[in-house]
């Protein structure tokens, strides 16, 4: 019996492996369980129900037989455990085979599978990655810093990709300087192949409705591809329309525009209906064919085999200790604008509506914006990691949990990355068209129509220059701040602390 679980929707992911249609059975369940750890976006759990079931349609025309039980089906146990042991005891096979799951509290519930099942457990590693879990702590044993760079390029070197020989392709690694344009207001942004559902995913839609009627998000707008082959579709597609300007513009943003240039690939590289290497292959490919740039190309690879793969390492490294990292003794609740959108911030205003409208917001809102003003209004870890692992539908925690806590929140004191990513609305106003909009003066620092990140960000360097002083990338802001005025600075503060204090935060999840 041969175990696939929603992340692993891949035809020869390591549990399908030698797979014989003659003797062998797949299983695969929907269970309540893992559809309310945390309560998912809707779209999130429409796409992967409706890309479940898609799969297990795909394998049985091939004369596979799929043990398929619905969310709804009588006797389902709820839990991914419960549906194995009755599988065993339905079907009584001799081996069960599993792929390694992707997060560690779900690998925790196969170890303890393995004990209890009356049969033999295989599990297999999940060679859908280019750096195995155990090839990354080889690679981080007696190194000091873990820094992405010196990662990245020996996943060039393994991979091949954008290599001549020893060097790599242009004579440089990192094309990243040339990836900070600002959008310009004429520039034409692609309309995105979006997938309106058929009637199998209406029929998920419904259920999803019915059976998570409170969970965060809208269906409206739902155009996720559902398919190995619709992903395919939307992968060439981005290739043809966006990938030439995604280099220049993959920081920008934009009011009402999430999309811009960006892949729209994550939930299916990471459901396993796309493949990271396809990916990476179709980029590399319209480069070679001169349809895209150098910097468009390599930025788009470096996200893939350079931080994908990177974040992996660093949680399967560091974890279960990594989600109770809290480095900056954040304590403050969620607050009620991460679900309503209602604030008058035009940015965050606008990053959570695209995120409660499409289960997606690009990189940049999700660090610059959303991310930046949790780790200055000091939210605490598991609030914000809570939020991030069930927004987004290409959301799991081996992903989302390096990102929140190492990148956005510094809650692992520098691990990940070398300083916090904190910054005032300067740098958001010179990304986005946000600020034109708002109800607060982006070039006003203190004051009530201040925009309140210029106040939170030195505040936040204040409240934690004993921990931060010393970061030798932070000197220049400590140097200005110990410039200012001590009643400037009790201004700043005072702000901030009005400021935050007004926020109201009494959602409980
Ligand atoms: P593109 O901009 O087109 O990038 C191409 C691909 O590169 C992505 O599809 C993704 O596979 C990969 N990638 C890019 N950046 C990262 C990164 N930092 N970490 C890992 N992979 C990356 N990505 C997830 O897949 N799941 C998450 O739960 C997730 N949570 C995040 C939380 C925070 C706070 C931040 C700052 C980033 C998070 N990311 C996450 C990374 C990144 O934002 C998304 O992968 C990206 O926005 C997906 O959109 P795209 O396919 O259009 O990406
Ligand atoms: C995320 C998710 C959801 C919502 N539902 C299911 C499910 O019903 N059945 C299943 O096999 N997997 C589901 N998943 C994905 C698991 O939580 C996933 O395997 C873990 O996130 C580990 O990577
Ligand atoms: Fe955001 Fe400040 Fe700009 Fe308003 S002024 S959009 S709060 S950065």
């Amino acid at each position: 019996m041969r175990l696939v679980l929603a992340d692993q929707l891949t035809r020869d992911v390591a549990a399908l492996k030698g797979l014989d249609p003659e003797r062998d059975v797949v299983l695969m369940a929907e269970v309540m369980e893992e559809a309310a750890y945390v309560r998912h976006h809707k779209q999130k759990l429409v796409f992967l129900f409706a890309a479940m079931r898609n799969f297990a349609a795909e394998l049985r025309e091939e004369g596979i037989e799929v043990d398929y039980v619905e969310l709804d089906a009588k006797g389902n146990s709820g839990s991914l455990g419960g549906e194995l042991r009755r599988a065993v005891e339905r079907r009584k096979p001799k081996r069960v085979v599993l792929t390694e799951p992707g997060e560690w509290r779900v690998q925790e519930m196969f170890l303890d599978w393995r004990e209890e099942l009356d049969c033999d457990v295989v599990i297999r590693e999940d060679d859908r990655f280019v750096c195995s879990r155990a090839g990354f702590e080889t690679w981080a044993h007696g190194r000091k810093g873990l820094r992405m760079e010196f990662f990245y390029r020996e996943m060039r070197r393994k991979t091949g990709l954008l290599m001549n020989g020893d060097d790599p392709e242009g004579g440089r690694w990192n094309f990243d300087v040339e990836n900070r344009k600002k959008l310009p207001k004429d520039i034409a942004v692609p309309d995105r192949l979006r997938f309106p559902p058929d009637a199998a995913t209406k029929r998920v839609m419904a259920m999803v409705e019915q059976r998570f009627p409170d969970n965060f998000g809208t269906l409206d707008d739902f155009g996720w591809a559902v398919t190995r082959k619709d992903a395919r579709r939307a992968l060439s597609e981005f290739i043809r329309s966006a990938l030439e300007n995604f280099g220049d513009y993959q920081d920008a943003m934009k009011s009402g525009g999430p999309f811009l240039f960006h892949g729209l690939v994550s939930p299916y590289v990471n459901a396993g209906l796309l493949t990271a290497m396809e990916v990476c292959e179709a980029a590399v490919n319209a480069y070679e064919k001169g349809e895209a740039p150098l910097n468009a190309v390599e930025g788009f690879v470096r996200q893939i085999i350079g931080w994908r793969e990177y974040v992996r390492g660093v949680y399967w490294l560091k974890m279960p200790e990594y989600r109770e990292a809290n480095f900056l003794d954040a304590t403050r609740k969620l607050p009620d604008l991460y679900w309503t959108a209602e604030t008058d911030m035009n940015c965050l205003a606008n990053c959570v509506a695209d995120t409660r409208d499409h289960a997606y917001a690009h990189h940049i809102q999700r660090l610059m914006v959303l991310g930046n003003f949790s780790l200055l209004a000091g939210i605490a870890p598991r609030e914000v990691q809570d939020w991030y692992l069930l927004v987004y539908a290409d959301a799991y925690e081996w992903v989302e949990l390096p990102n929140v806590s190492g990148m956005v929140l510094f809650a692992d004191g520098g691990l990940l990355g070398s300083k916090p990513y904190a910054a005032s609305g300067a740098y958001i106003d010179r990304m986005s068209d946000y600020c034109g909009g708002c109800a607060y003066d982006v070039k006003q620092k203190t004051g009530e129509n201040a925009c309140p990140f210029n106040y939170l960000y030195w505040d936040f360097l204040a409240r934690n220059e004993k921990k931060l002083s010393g970061n030798q990338r932070l000197t220049m802001p400590y140097r200005t701040l110990a410039k200012m005025k001590p009643e400037r600075v009790r201004e700043i503060r005072s702000d901030a602390k009005r400021f935050l204090e007004g926020l109201p935060a009494t959602y409980e999840d």
